[in-house]
């Protein structure tokens, strides 16, 4: 038996774990003391890994479809042989705009991101479709327009607030901020400080929150108005901070100044009184946040409520400070910036959608697919996402992925959208590979934690970085060999912190400028095998792209990174990070600012907050004549709760859940008697896309006339019919945010009919 340090990889936390191993399977499994961040914490979910790790739908050699459906075993040459001139083919004959990747990394696996853009350069494609588009991009649109970059981004410091303010977000179960439960447990205890949770659903978080404001579904933009309009006909904002930091103040107070406040918290069904505490609370406090997360991005209004939610905590102040909300640093660039104002970027032929952060919404692919004529996509490359199960109205994504001239899917696992490809290619699993994710989103101090190899690959499994760099190289994207680097690379000595390989690098990109889209893999292939991580050369290969964005991320915080403990000359702070991040197994502190700080991380030139937005004022304004929303459908569903036993598509082996087997359906008593449906009954859910067989819970946590479902059910393990519900055939792609295309999933009108 051995212990080993690594992460769990079931959400964005990424806490650290201490496992035990033993026959090459996972034995006991804790939270790890010394990891920056996570200091010991983990949730139920994480002990259960082994199902993960271990279960029947691993993939263990690359597959091929034959004409029958049926799939067989092929080698990787064979395989990414028949996909590199598939590929270049359908390059070659329709032009970049032909090909679309998808995925691109879960709440695990980021490292392989950079590898997988080197595809699309390859295929001269900018079409990502991701998992992040179809929740995160409104948020990322508004940071664009709010702070000059689509690439800031916004933590909230609940650890330090007085006042908290949770909007549509259950962090009890879905944790997203710093070891939720404990950080939970600290602000219940304090008197001194409040919580308040708006939500629908008297939540597992509302449950110990101080206040509960439970609305109606949909209504949070009116409730945030009220708030707002009351904050500033008080008086309560912060006219200093708004001077000091911010223009176009006055737009914003014209709005407030015609916001209907009664009429607004009876469209909310929330006692005014509530409101009027609420808002006074939260602008008065000491230090105040605010932290929201599906509840506001997956309902009505969702783009509009990210900028409600972000003049909640800029006019009163509550940003660049302890306690409120801040920036923060990346050292992976998981986010780009092509705000249409800066310049052009691809659309998509048949909607005409732009890219947000760089990515594109999952809701529309079906139809970029399907749409008649030259223009549609016809090749999709999927990566670490499951689209039949995850994206929106799963019978059209099998109508538009049975269309395509090539489907390629890279899994660990045999998974519903696997089904359904051409070739299905077998990835090392994020315990026997080198990895690390994106989501190191803290402020002052941010963590990064690259985790190391703990089993063999299965089978023939192999690791993303070199599934893409092999596949790169039978394109003839890049060269196979850089003869100079190489030799530079292993000849340097260790003291210089790879700083002659860093030169020659940059000389080598600047003379083939072309090279430099493949830059990841010609690190991979030249400074990789030299890295010598548990006495095996080469064995850290996939790292090597850090060196660069240690490097980049040395130049652009010495400062906080000297905080941090890091020393020596400044052109060598970057490879003492790089050398840093592969040797400490419980990751390292990146950087430690201080919070005035933060104006150093805004984009615009001026270091000043852009309040004044004049799609989102629009859309405001309209707020006020918009009819209430009537359907013959009576409920609402909110299709996709986080629960204790669901962790989006990473487990699918069923036996890693203790309870709710079936994903029940929750509904409150008193609609479930009208309807005659007792506890654990078998009934039908439809809405106008789909009908699916759920089994009833009654829960008079959730508000009458709406029910829920998990997320994160609806596989079909070892091929058997979907375990629990496929929520998505109930979810339609053009319902949702007119502008960024993030579907309405906490919205959806269904009826709920006894089964049979
Ligand atoms: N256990 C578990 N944890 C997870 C995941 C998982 O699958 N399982 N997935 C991870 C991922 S990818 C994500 S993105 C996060 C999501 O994390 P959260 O967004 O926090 O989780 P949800 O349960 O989807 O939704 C949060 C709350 O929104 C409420 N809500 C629904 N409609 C409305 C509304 O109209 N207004 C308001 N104010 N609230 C509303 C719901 O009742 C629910 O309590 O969770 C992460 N953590
Ligand atoms: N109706 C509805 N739909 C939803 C949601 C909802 O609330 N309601 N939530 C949405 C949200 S917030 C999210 S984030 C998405 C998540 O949905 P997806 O983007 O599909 O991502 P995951 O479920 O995280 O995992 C996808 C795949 O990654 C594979 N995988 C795991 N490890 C590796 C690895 O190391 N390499 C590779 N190549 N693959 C690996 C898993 O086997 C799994 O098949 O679902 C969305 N869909
Ligand atoms: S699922 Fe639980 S243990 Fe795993 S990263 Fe998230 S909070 Fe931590
Ligand atoms: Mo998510």
């Amino acid at each position: 038996m051995r212990t080993e340090k690594t992460a769990c990889i079931l959400c964005s936390r990424n806490c650290g774990l201490t496992v035990e191993i033993e026959d090459g399977k996972f034995g006991r499994i804790r939270g790890d003391d010394d990891h920056p961040v996570s200091k010991g914490y983990i949730c139920q979910k994480a002990a259960r890994l082994t199902h993960y790790q271990q279960h029947d739908d691993r993939l263990q050699f690359p597959l091929q479809r034959q004409p029958d459906g049926s799939f067989q075993r092929v080698s990787w040459d064979v395989a990414l042989d028949d996909i590199a001139a598939r590929l270049l083919a359908i390059r070659d004959q329709h032009g970049g705009h032909a090909f679309a990747s998808v995925g691109g990394g879960g709440q695990g696996n980021h490292l392989a991101g950079a590898y997988s853009g080197q595809l699309r350069a390859a295929m001269k494609s900018r079409y990502i479709y991701s998992a992040l588009a179809q929740e995160k991009t409104g948020d990322f649109w508004l940071n664009g327009r709010f702070f000059g970059s689509q690439t800031c981004h916004t933590t909230e410091d609940v650890e330090h607030a007085d006042y908290v303010l949770f909007i549509g977000t259950n962090p009890f179960q879905a944790h997203g901020i710093p070891n939720a439960r404990d950080t939970l447990r600290e602000l219940r205890k304090d008197p001194a400080r409040t919580m308040v949770v708006i939500d629908p659903r008297r939540s597992e978080t509302a449950k110990v929150a101080d206040i509960h404001l439970q609305l109606r579904p949909g209504t949070d933009a009116f409730l945030m108005s009220a708030m707002l309009a009351i904050i500033v006909r008080e008086d309560l904002h912060d006219r200093d901070f708004l001077a000091q930091h911010c223009d176009g103040f006055e737009a914003v107070e014209q709005m407030l100044v015609t916001i209907p406040v009664a009429e607004y918290a009876q469209r909310c069904d929330v006692p005014l009184a509530d409101i009027e505490r609420v808002a006074r609370g939260f602008a008065t406090a000491e230090s105040a946040c605010v932290r929201i997360d599906l509840g506001l991005q997956h309902t009505l209004h969702t783009t509009l409520n990210g900028y409600l939610e972000k003049l909640l905590y800029l006019i009163t102040g509550n940003f660049g400070k302890r306690g409120g909300n801040n920036l923060h640093t990346f050292l992976m660039p998981i986010l780009g910036d092509t705000d249409e104002r800066k310049g052009k970027f691809t659309r998509t032929r048949h909607h005409k959608m732009f890219p947000i952060s760089g990515l594109f919404p999952p809701n529309i692919l079906p139809d970029e697919i399907l749409q008649p004529g030259e223009d549609r996509i016809r090749a999709v490359f999927v990566d670490s996402a499951n689209p039949i199960v995850s994206y929106p109205d799963t019978a059209a994504y099998e109508r538009a992925f049975a269309q395509l001239e090539l489907l390629v899917v890279v899994d660990v696992a045999m998974t519903e959208t696997a089904r359904l490809a051409h070739y299905v290619l077998p990835a090392a699993s994020q315990f026997e590979k080198w990895e690390a994710t994106g989501f190191n989103l803290e402020f002052p101090e941010n963590a990064f934690h690259l985790r190391h190899p703990l089993f063999a690959s299965l089978g023939e499994a192999l690791p993303e970085p070199e599934i893409y760099t092999r596949l790169l190289e039978k394109m003839g994207a890049n060269p196979r060999q850089f003869p100079v680097l190489s030799r530079i690379a292993r000849h340097e000595p260790a003291f210089s912190g790879h700083w002659g390989y860093m030169m020659a690098l940059a000389a080598a990109l600047s003379r083939k400028r072309g090279w430099m889209a493949f830059a990841p893999s010609i690190l991979y292939r030249t400074l990789g095998p030299t890295l010598v991580a548990d006495g095996v050369p080469g064995d850290a290969a996939a790292a090597a792209l850090l060196l660069p964005l240690a490097i980049q991320y040395a130049q652009k915080h010495e400062r906080a990174m000297r905080r941090a403990g890091y020393t020596g000359l400044a052109k060598l702070l970057g490879p003492v990070l790089f050398r840093a991040i592969l040797k400490q197994r419980e990751g390292v502190v990146l950087s430690r600012h201080e919070y005035s700080e933060v104006w150093s991380l805004l984009k615009h030139a001026d270091r000043r907050i852009r309040l004044e937005i004049p799609e989102m004022l629009a859309e405001w304004q309209a707020l006020a004549s918009e009819a209430t929303p009537g359907s013959e459908y009576p409920f609402v569903l909110m299709a996709g709760e986080r629960r204790s036993y669901n962790a989006n598509q990473i487990y699918r082996d069923p036996a890693w859940r203790k309870i709710d087997p079936h994903g029940a359906m929750r509904m409150h008593p008193e609609d479930a008697a009208e309807l005659s449906l007792a506890e654990g009954a078998a009934a039908v859910c439809e809405s106008d896309t789909g009908r699916i067989a759920v089994v009833i819970e009654h829960d008079d946590a959730v508000r009458r006339g709406t029910v829920t479902l998990p997320h994160g059910y609806g596989m079909r393990y070892r091929g058997s019919a979907p375990i629990g519900p496929e929520l998505n055939r109930l979810t339609r792609s053009d319902h949702c945010d007119p502008l960024t295309r993030t579907p309405y999933h906490k919205h959806v009108p269904v009826r709920v009919l006894a089964a049979g």
